[in-house]
């Protein structure tokens, strides 16, 4: 399998979690989105949205959309699972996995802030409060759900990682290379930590890839 990915994609980095939780071995290749290598025609035939990750299968097929890219992984490997075995557990831990991947992160995407400073002349204190105001909105609406809820556990939802986890994971690593406080958030801090303490969960980290610029790579 190839995986197009970049070092600091918050979706790449919720197949990476998935890839590693399920011990699947892929042929990592760096796309560049700093240098808008996503957006070249080599890049664009295998994704026209012009968006990362994406996973070509062996036979050619490309999949892409994060969350789509993790349910098919979780069928053709079901071990571990992504997702709990009941089915209104499902439905929450990809309630959960939406709150962020469908609601908050897309509000944050290169394209949207090239959108707002280049075309909207949004300068760069605004762009942060724009940042900032969508990242804790989510990070409040996480921490409501998941303090508020019986099926919390150890993760979003019991006491095993889930795709929930995995999303959660990306944004509160942004919220902290954002420099967000978390102090207002201490479920979605605890259920952070827990996650991020798995080998699975800090391998995957956008700072511990090979392709992280030298000065930020964790060691
Ligand atoms: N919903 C998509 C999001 C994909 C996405 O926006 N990826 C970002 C990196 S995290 C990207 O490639 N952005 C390029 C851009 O915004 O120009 C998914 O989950 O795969």
């Amino acid at each position: 399998m190839q995986f197009f990915s970049f070092w600091r994609s918050l979706a790449s980095f919720r197949v990476r979690i998935a890839l590693n939780l399920k011990g699947l071995p892929v042929e990592v290749i760096p796309v560049d989105i700093d240098a808008g290598a996503h957006r070249n025609d080599a890049y664009r035939k295998i994704n026209p949205q012009m968006a990362l990750p994406a996973l070509v299968e062996d036979d050619g097929t490309t999949l892409f959309q994060s969350l789509a890219i993790l349910e098919y992984l979780d069928e053709k490997h079901p071990s571990p699972p992504l997702l709990p075995a009941d089915i209104k557990g499902r439905a929450r831990a990809r309630g959960i996995a939406l709150m962020v991947a469908c609601e908050g992160h897309p509000l944050l995407t290169p394209r949207v802030r090239r959108y707002l400073t280049g075309t909207l002349n949004l300068d760069q204190p605004r762009l942060q409060a724009w940042l900032t105001h969508w990242t804790t909105e989510t990070l409040a609406a996480l921490e409501a759900r998941l303090s508020g809820d019986a099926e919390t556990g150890r993760f979003c939802h019991g006491d095993v990682p889930t795709m929930a986890d995995i999303c959660l994971a990306g944004h509160v690593t942004f919220a902290l290379m954002q420099q967000i406080d978390l102090a207002p958030y201490p479920t979605v801090k605890r259920v952070f930590d827990t996650a991020m303490a798995l080998p699975a969960f800090a391998a995957a980290h956008p700072l511990a890839q090979p392709e992280t610029p030298e000065g930020m790579r964790r060691k």
